[in-house]
């Protein structure tokens, strides 16, 4: 049976500043509403960084509490948070986003270059994050930038066991200034690294966005895109929501006849407890 494919939808991220792309959601309702629409173009995962009152990026406990409870009751989309935060945030801060209980959280497996900055993941946090992680019941999201990160994750399940779920999802996220680049090469490169029975996604970052959703698409993988990645639709053409990158992401898996998984059989797949509906 041909598998179906995971869209996560990453809406925000910690780069871009609301005053130079107004659509970006930033507000709690913003963020809410987001969720409602990118679910109903098939998304199934949100991957969440928070911004403050005055649109920063922001890890404050009470904020992001605020958040993961808007967007559940606007969607039935997993919940994933940022632990990468933004660049300056501090590893006791991104360690304390798990006290806000999300379904599920993003874990980076090596420090890499991000742009003219360092974004910051030496193995202690790596192991700290994986293990609180497997203590709290919530299931990560490998985040891979680099091949040798890669190597990290078979180290870490080996070292220290699978995650809470028992299956392992990762993340590869191409064409950052500092990290693999978004080319079908890079992304082969990967595959044969990618721990057995373990599934993958990608992400390209700005104009990689194409090459790696369909690289991605024709290996098996899944797809991740947002604003957090990507602000240019099309060459001179700003993206109107992230709805329209959802919507094109799921074109693109239902034109390869994979197309997006419901967010139930996400929680299936992802080792994610079932949504308790009211009945
Ligand atoms: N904002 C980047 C420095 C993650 O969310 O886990 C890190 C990032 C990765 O976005
Ligand atoms: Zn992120």
């Amino acid at each position: 049976m041909t598998p179906a494919t995971l869209l996560t939808v990453a809406p925000t991220g910690a780069e871009s500043a609301k005053a130079d792309v107004p659509t970006l959601p930033v507000t709690v309702e913003e963020i809410a509403a987001t969720a409602r629409d990118c679910q109903a173009v098939g998304a199934a995962v949100v991957h969440l960084h928070i911004r403050d009152a005055e649109t920063r990026p922001t890890l404050d406990l009470a904020r992001v509490a605020e958040v993961v409870a808007a967007v559940r009751e606007s969607s039935d989309l997993i919940v994933q948070l940022s632990t990468g935060g933004a660049v300056t945030d501090p590893f006791d801060a991104r360690l304390a986003v798990l006290d806000a209980q999300p379904d599920a959280a993003s874990l980076s497996l090596g420090t890499v270059n991000f742009g003219r900055d360092v974004f910051s993941n030496p193995w202690d946090l790596i192991v700290e994050l994986h293990t609180q992680m497997q203590q709290r019941g919530i299931v990560p999201e490998y985040e891979v930038f680099d091949l040798g990160h890669l190597a990290t994750l078979t180290r870490l399940l080996d070292k220290y066991g699978p995650p809470h779920g028992g299956h392992v999802h990762v993340d590869l996220v191409m064409g950052v200034p500092g990290g693999m680049p978004g080319t079908t090469q890079a992304l082969a490169a990967c595959l044969p690294h990618i721990p057995p029975g373990a599934t993958f996604a990608a992400t390209g970052v700005g104009r990689t966005s194409l090459p790696v959703m369909l690289a991605a698409l024709s290996a098996g993988g899944h797809l991740r895109v947002g604003m957090e990645d990507t602000l240019t639709y099309a060459p001179g053409e700003p993206v109107r929501d992230n709805a329209q990158l959802v919507a094109r992401a799921a074109g693109l898996a239902r034109i390869a006849q994979r197309p997006p998984m419901s967010t139930d059989d996400a929680r299936s797949l992802l080792g994610i407890k079932p949504m308790e509906r009211a009945s």
